[in-house]
This record gives C-alpha cells, sequence and structure tokens, in this order.
C-alpha cells in the first residue's frame, strides 16, 4: 500500500514514521512545512490542507490516508475552519476522486468531552464536542461517516486519548495511548478487510479506562502498554494540572472549563 500521513510533522506524526518504517511500499509524509529528514520508503509532500488542489496532488497514487492534520488544541473559529473543517473535507474529496478507499481519521476525546467522568462511554455514544476543536472533529467523523454511505470511502475514526510520552495528570491515566499501541490501532484501520466506518477510542490498556472499547477490541486491538505503569509520573504532574470544578466534572478535562460561562450544572 501506497500511505499519505498528514501531520507528519506533529508529535504523534513523527512518531508514526520511526513505528511505520518499512511497513507499507510508501510513506508520503506531508505537512504545512517541508519535512527534510526522509526515511528509506518515505517521500515528502509539502501541503496546506486547506489549498484543494494541492491535496489533490498529495493523493496522487495513494491507497490509504492516515489523516491526523490539523490543529490540534483550541483555536478561533477561522483557523479551526480552515485547518480542521476546510482540510478534512479536502481530504475526503480528493480520496473520492482519486479513488483512495480506506482513511484513518485521527478524531479526539474532544468529540465527547462533555461527558461527565462518572460515566462510561462507548463508540455509540452521543457526541458532545468540549470546543470549537472538539466540534471540528465531529465535523471529521461526519464527513466520514457521508463518504462511507456514499462514495465507499473506508473510515476508521479513532477518538485519540492523551499521546504524551507518559501520562502527566490524573486525567491522562483515564485516556492515556502509547504510540505503538496507537500505531497498531492505525494499522488495523489501514488493513482490516471488513471496515466501513467504525469509531474507536485511541487509549492503552488503562484500568482507569472512561471508555468501552469494545469496538476496537473487536477489530483485533490488542494494546500493550498501559496508563497503570505510569501511575508515580501522573501524580507528580498533577500538582501543576488544572483543577478547577468543570475540568474534574468532564472528561474533556480543561478543555470543557476554557470559555465555560455559567454557573457550575449537574452534569447531563
Ligand atoms: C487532544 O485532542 C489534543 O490534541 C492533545 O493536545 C491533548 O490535549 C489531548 O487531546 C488530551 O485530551 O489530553
Amino acid at each position: 500500500m501506497n500511505i499519505l500521513l498528514t501531520g507528519a510533522a506533529g508529535h504523534i506524526g513523527g512518531k508514526l514514521r520511526r513505528l511505520f518504517a518499512g511497513r507499507y511500499a510508501k510513506l508520503r509524509v506531508s505537512d504545512i512545512a517541508p519535512i527534510a529528514d526522509l526515511a528509506p520508503g518515505e517521500e515528502n509532500f509539502t501541503c496546506d490542507l486547506a489549498d484543494k488542489n494541492a491535496v489533490e496532488r498529495a493523493m496522487d497514487g495513494i491507497d490509504g490516508v492516515i489523516h491526523l492534520g490539523a490543529l490540534s488544541v483550541e483555536y478561533d473559529f477561522e483557523r479551526i475552519l480552515q485547518a480542521n473543517i476546510v482540510g478534512t473535507y479536502n481530504v475526503y474529496e480528493a480520496a473520492r476522486k482519486a479513488g483512495t478507499k480506506r482513511i484513518v481519521f485521527g478524531s479526539s476525546n474532544h468529540a465527547v468531552g462533555f461527558h461527565p467522568r462518572s460515566t462510561k462511554i462507548d463508540h455509540r455514544v452521543d457526541i458532545r464536542p468540549d470546543t470549537r476543536y472538539g466540534l471540528s472533529k465531529c465535523w471529521g467523523e461526519a464527513v466520514a461517516a457521508l463518504y462511507a454511505d456514499k462514495y465507499g470511502v473506508e473510515t476508521l475514526n479513532i477518538r485519540i486519548g492523551n499521546a504524551a510520552d507518559v501520562p502527566q495528570t490524573l486525567r491522562a491515566l483515564a485516556l492515556w495511548t502509547s504510540a505503538r499501541d496507537l500505531a497498531q490501532l492505525i494499522a488495523i484501520g489501514l488493513e482490516h478487510p471488513d471496515i466501513r466506518c467504525e469509531i474507536v477510542y485511541g487509549i492503552s490498556r488503562n484500568s482507569r479506562a472512561w471508555y468501552d472499547n469494545s469496538n476496537a477490541y473487536r477489530l483485533g486491538y490488542k494494546p500493550q502498554d498501559s496508563a497503570d505503569d505510569h501511575v508515580a509520573a501522573a501524580e507528580a504532574g498533577e500538582k501543576t494540572a488544572v483543577q478547577d470544578a468543570v475540568s474534574l466534572l468532564y472528561q474533556g478535562g480543561p478543555f470543557c472549563s476554557a470559555e465555560y460561562a455559567q454557573p457550575l450544572r449537574p452534569a447531563r
């Protein structure tokens, strides 16, 4: 397979490049800025995802896409609109036109961040975005559903939890993923023969998880790592973590409390 990796210069993109070395015939690594340190089997395609024509050129000869290219935290709407909303639409349109049949979409836990920490949620739960950023991930999941149902472009949506090197807060103990576990899920998304449009959570095997990740296990996911092995690091980091009541009530944490503009209400 020839694979296009968008967001290849980002924190996760960089780790995936190393973990996927040699796995696919070609890994076309794309980001808004050029990538110079190319490994064997990699080629660079510098591309602003908001530029439809450039995205179409990036898709040429591609069998599968790992779409991580996006702003990865909250910004004003204009920036989210171009990078995440227009950018994701352009990726799907280019895939449809090129006959590219498989996409792994890097969604986020922030698409469902306003679910309370007291509930365990699965892949069928209502969307409850906690930011404009989270809203853009809901959009991406909806684009994936449209393109699967109408055009046969298949997607594994991975609601990525926290992909830091080690969990640095108590919150992260619920939703941390190691890079190699995330890479395993992405490989399932690209290679599993029977995916049309699915949602899974990108987390390791964490006993404190707020997610029922049975849909990932059904697809063959066998996480090798666990946030449980990093409790001391998380406790140390927690001393500087955001501790307000809204953050502590909801899964999205500080993404929920940012701009929260009403008296604290019980979670619905
Ligand atoms: C995300 O979606 C962000 O991209 C990342 O920066 C982290 O904040 C992560 O979620 C998280 O929730 O910890």
